[in-house]
């Protein structure tokens, strides 16, 4: 695997693993904006960036359980109507770090940025579907197609120098209100290399891991993916559960993300001086599930208030209200009086009132995927 032709990126990144690249934002800028700037948004890779240099030749096909397999150029997906949905990308490993200090577990290590918040530019894949002939809300093909698979150009060494591959629903691909895009663009830029240039899939609302980058083909199959990302990694196991009594073909792919909060305006361990704290963070869940509420404790969770949400600056949130981004974290603020050293806790309820678990490890998995356990920050307060 070759690292040498790797793009620039903003050194304010922290670092989880070089070769492949991954790296997040520090906490503190993570929430500076409520549309994360490229340059700061998490790089979650698992081989060497592919260089595609001739977008006149790039191209991709459609086939598999379809009467008429298509090549496809960057052209035909302009051609189609130009979709920007604000969607939230969140990796499943967010906040693994602190989920391995309860009992380790395997991955790469990552604080709690392994998100960010962008706007998507690009074709609907129910459109790109239907000029191959599949038709908007198809559930199955004529030929039996159930899924659909996205094989990327990169090389993977989980895959054995394999591409990256995974799928999602054929229902969920056809269905125009899932927002699922072909995308070239971010934040109303060229989509970059990091991020998938000149094309990746967008899921909104499901774990980052179904969004692939640099798409080489698309293909309509019976069965999910039966790639190592979708059948042995990415699944969600219960704590009795270890590498000596694992089986794979049990559980089934993650695919929605549930509620999870963070307060980012603090590190887990804060010096700070007795007073106002203004705390803040973000809440997002899955499913285009939107925020109902954040509640924020500074007695270690015994009592709660609950703090202010917006996704505009200076318009407060409401949960799937006309000027609400449905698959896009909510920012929370809330200032607190504090005297003495103490826990600050967050967590949030989404509008279906899913809750975050109190306890890490009453969730904590092998993988250390999924960790939405109450964030808690320590402060130790000199007088
Ligand atoms: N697509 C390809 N081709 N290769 C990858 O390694 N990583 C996935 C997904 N798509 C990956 C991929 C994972 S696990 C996540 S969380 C997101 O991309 C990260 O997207 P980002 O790097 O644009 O933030
Ligand atoms: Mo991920």
């Amino acid at each position: 695997s070759d690292y040498s032709r790797e793009p620039p990126r903003h050194p304010c990144l922290q670092i989880n693993a070089k070769e492949p690249f991954n790296a997040e934002p520090p906490r503190s800028l993570l929430v500076s904006s409520y549309v994360t700037p490229v340059d700061l948004f998490y790089k979650r890779n698992h081989g060497p960036i592919p260089i595609v240099d001739d977008l006149e030749r790039y191209c991709f096909s459609i086939s598999g359980l379809i009467k008429n397999p298509k090549k496809l150029f960057m052209k035909d997906i302009w051609m189609l109507p130009k979709y920007n949905v604000a969607a939230t990308l969140q990796c499943a490993g967010n906040r693994r770090t602190a989920m391995s200090k309860t009992r380790k577990v395997k991955g790469v290590g990552w604080d709690v940025s392994a998100l960010g918040n962008a706007v998507w530019g690009g074709a609907k894949l129910a459109d790109v579907l239907e000029l191959v002939g599949i038709p908007n809300l198809t559930s199955t093909t004529q030929s039996g197609g159930k899924h659909v698979e996205f094989v990327s150009i990169d090389k993977c060494k989980e895959e054995n120098g394999g591409p990256y591959k995974a799928s999602i629903p054929l229902s969920q691909a056809t269905n125009p209100d899932a927002d699922v895009l072909l995308a070239y663009e971010m934040n109303g830029e060229t989509l970059n290399r990091d991020h998938g240039y000149p094309l990746r899939v967008v899921v909104p609302g499901i774990i980052g891991a179904r969004s692939v980058k640099w798409i080489d083909s698309i293909n309509i199959i019976a069965e999910e993916c039966q790639g190592f990302f979708m059948q042995k990694d990415y699944k969600m196991f219960p704590p009795s559960v270890d590498w000596d009594n694992i089986n794979w073909a049990s559980r089934r792919p993650q695919m929605d993300f549930p509620v999870q909060s963070v307060i980012c305006s603090l590190e887990d361990v804060n010096a700070i001086k007795p007073g106002k704290v203004k705390i803040s963070g973000y809440a997002v869940s899955g499913g285009g599930r939107g925020i109902e509420r954040v509640d924020v404790s500074i007695d270690g969770g015994k009592t709660w208030m609950e703090a202010s949400r917006y996704q505009k600056t200076g318009i407060p949130y409401v949960a799937d209200g006309i000027n609400s981004d449905k698959w896009a974290w909510v920012l929370f603020e809330v200032t607190v009086d504090v005297m003495q050293s103490t826990e600050i806790v967050a967590k949030a309820v989404d509008i279906a009132s899913n809750v975050q678990p109190e306890k890490v490890e009453d969730i904590w998995n092998l993988r250390g995927i999924l960790n939405t356990s109450w964030h808690r920050v320590q402060v130790r307060v000199g007088h």
